[in-house]
């Protein structure tokens, strides 16, 4: 009897271990550790792809076979073949790299996850890009630039005596959906990242990323031989300089062989970079990607730059990179924001895309949801990036970007459903043409509901469907039919489309965005405005610089319109706006239920924690709706339709919320409670 109390206590005292906190991410596949595998190679990345197997596989034996013949090597290093035989008795999976076996491991743990039949499998599958990369805004001091989930993962301070097991675990997480790099520091990069002491430490995560494919690349300071080796300059034509960065690079592959290069800020908001020294982007670009050339390094090169000037900044990028074209060594890829100004709900894609077409290009999406509500909002973004597909072709690009949205919060990205963006980030980034719906069911089938059993279906179906409709309903109580930028100033929270800061660079106020006065509302981006259109290829120039054919969803992005006008839905833009707005908010309102009704399905843990955030956002819609709706109804003097939820605040109390956070912090659930 003792005995059994015993084990029964042991047994209450293991089961926090597997608590659904979320902490286990889309990795929720038990042990049962029966999996029957084989390989024909043991390395750290083979072994790695067994043990996950051993881990979670409940199904036949399975073979991992490294073969180098002519099927394996036309799939690549990262590409695997997945067959069964006899019935599905026998499971195979060959590649040519150790990677792909990983990658395949990963791959049939998910078929099984998600309810495949696998009894007759015949899979061939390889990354759209050899590049699929995080960027983490990490700064040095723990705190993240636009991180909400916490602190950064990398505890600098322990480093590289100690090692968190997190730091496996994320890696593990990455290679289960394909990512293969990471940029572990903020572009706002400092330069101690490149001092011997921190590179140990960069070492040591190396070290452990090593076993899961995955390399490391750093964010560079441009005046780093200046503040960190004492040079007189930075200029990237002078010969000490260029010194410098051979020697760093030298140090750098000493200790991480495998490391995979730099991610450069250079001339943006303030950073230094090559137009300090009178030289061009390329030039400073060239300098650094021939110092780590011998090594096989690349440099990502950002094209996120604007000044103070007289020119839009939705054309500033275009401007000053597009002559650079041809002018870039082979190892620099320019990363290039997916829209114009800066990862809005939603913008029309960058025109600086395919007007490029002598260098490498790579698109940055931001997975962390800078603009979109932070953790605090559902926003499934995949479509999102998806709608970029549409305009830019994937096969035009070499790499893919995405700012991560990872900390030290127990459920990794602080909302449950912001894990989703990550996986969807490292699913498209390995095969673009994955519909965002598939991408959902796989997410959801392996985070929250059971896909055999089929009592979960409907509601994973309801669920999936919220996800997919949950952009387009921030957009819609944010910022409908082409409104950008009307954040608070401080932080990209709440609104403040009235924001008047004196003294303010205007490109940093609301109303340079929107422009609203008694005539109409939005950017006239059209040929009798800035001309932003003509960046575009002709038929799009031709569609967007036509009030009467540009889309209703970018209007007010490339267009001052009168409020009268009549868009392409039949509605005036007041109208229209009031409708969208309202829409946003319902939509929560709708989410709110679907989520309710997937209770019984669902752990209280995490229910709770989803429910708690959905009515958070509702209130936020709310105060995005009224905030919005009340101030441009001073320009426009119209009335709200009738059929429309009325205002529940007053402008004059919305204008005196005030978030008491940091640019960079993330607010509290009390603030967000208090607020009201
Ligand atoms: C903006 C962010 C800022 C980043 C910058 C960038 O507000 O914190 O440093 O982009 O991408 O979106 O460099």
């Amino acid at each position: 009897m003792k005995k059994l109390l015993s084990f029964i206590w042991m047994l209450c005292l293991l089961i926090p271990a597997s608590a659904e906190d979320g902490s286990r991410l889309w990795l929720r596949y038990t042990t049962d550790g029966q999996a029957n595998v084989t390989c024909n190679r043991q390395s750290p990345i083979v072994d790695a792809a067994a043990a996950e197997l051993r881990k979670g596989w409940k199904g036949a034996p399975v073979a991992l076979t490294l073969i180098r013949n002519k099927e394996t090597r036309a799939l690549g290093e990262e590409g695997f073949r997945l067959s069964t035989s006899d019935e599905g008795r026998k499971i195979s999976i060959t590649s040519a790299g150790e990677r792909g076996l990983l990658y395949g491991a990963f791959h049939l743990l998910r078929l099984q996850e998600t309810g495949a039949d696998w009894a007759r499998l015949d899979i061939k599958e390889s990354p759209a890009y050899d590049l699929r990369i995080l960027n983490h805004w990490d700064n040095l001091d723990r705190s993240v630039e636009r991180g909400y989930a916490g602190r950064s993962l990398w505890e600098w301070d322990a480093l590289p005596s100690t090692l968190s097991d997190r730091y496996a675990e994320y890696a593990r997480a990455n290679a289960s959906i394909g990512i293969n790099g990471t940029v572990i520091n903020n572009v706002n990069a400092s330069s101690r990242i490149l001092s011997a002491e921190y590179l140990e430490k960069v070492k040591a995560l190396a070290d452990i990323f090593r076993p899961y494919g995955i390399r490391v690349y750093l964010s560079i300071n441009f005046a780093s031989p200046m503040q960190l080796g004492g040079l007189p300059t930075a200029d990237p034509l002078d010969k000490q300089v260029i010194a410098w960065w051979k020697e760093k690079a030298r140090e750098i592959y000493r200790l991480i062989p495998d490391f995979g290069g730099f991610l450069v800020k250079a001339n943006s908001e303030g950073q230094p970079g090559p137009c300090d020294f009178g030289r061009s982007h390329a030039e400073g670009a060239n300098m650094l990607a021939d110092a780590v050339k011998p090594y096989k390094g690349i440099i990502m090169w950002r094209a996120f730059v604007y000044s103070p000037s007289d020119a839009d900044r939705a054309k500033q990028a275009y401007l000053e990179f597009q002559p650079l074209d041809g002018q870039f060594r082979n190892n620099v890829i320019v990363q290039i924001k997916n829209g114009p100004v800066d990862f809005q709900p939603r913008e029309p894609y960058s025109p600086l895309f395919g007007a490029m077409p002598a260098t490498a290009q790579m698109v940055e999406f931001q997975i962390t949801q800078e603009y979109l509500g932070f953790s605090y909002h559902l926003a499934y973004l995949a479509p999102m990036w998806k709608e970029f597909f549409n305009f830019v072709p994937h096969a035009s690009l070499k790499a893919m970007a995405g700012v991560a949205n990872i900390g030290t919060d127990t459920n990794w990205c602080g909302h449950h459903f912001a894990q989703s963006n990550w996986y969807a980030f490292g699913r498209l980034a390995w095969n673009p043409e994955l519909s965002s719906e598939a991408i959902a069911d796989e997410w959801l089938a392996q985070t929250f509901f059971n896909a055999r059993n089929q009592q979960h279906i409907p509601a994973a179906h309801k669920v999936r469907q919220m996800m997919m409709q949950s952009r387009e309903a921030v957009v819609d109580y944010m910022m409908p039919i082409g409104l950008h930028h009307l954040f608070a100033w401080g932080h990209h929270y709440g609104p403040e489309p009235w924001c008047a800061i004196p003294g303010a660079r205007p490109d940093w106020l609301p109303s340079y965005y929107h422009k609203a006065d008694k005539e109409g509302v939005g950017f006239d981006r059209s040929r009798n405005g800035s001309n932003a259109t003509a960046q575009y290829p002709d038929s799009l120039r031709r569609l967007y610089d036509d009030i009467r054919t540009c889309p209703d969803e970018y209007l007010l992005w490339f267009h001052h319109a009168p409020w009268q006008h009549v868009m392409q839905s039949g509605r005036t833009v007041w109208d229209e706006l009031c409708h969208r707005y309202d829409r946003g908010v319902q939509q929560v309102r709708n989410f709110q239920k679907i989520w309710a009704e997937t209770e019984e399905f669902i752990d209280a843990e995490r229910f709770e924690a989803v429910q708690s955030r959905l009515s958070i956002q509702a209130r936020d819609a709310v105060w995005w709706k009224d905030a919005c709706l009340l101030y441009f109804m001073e320009y426009s003097d119209m009335r709200i339709p009738y059929d429309i939820e009325r205002p529940i605040h007053r402008l004059d109390d919305l204008k005196r919320v005030k978030l008491p956070i940091g640019n960079h912090e993330c607010p509290t659930e009390q603030m967000l409670n208090e607020r009201r």
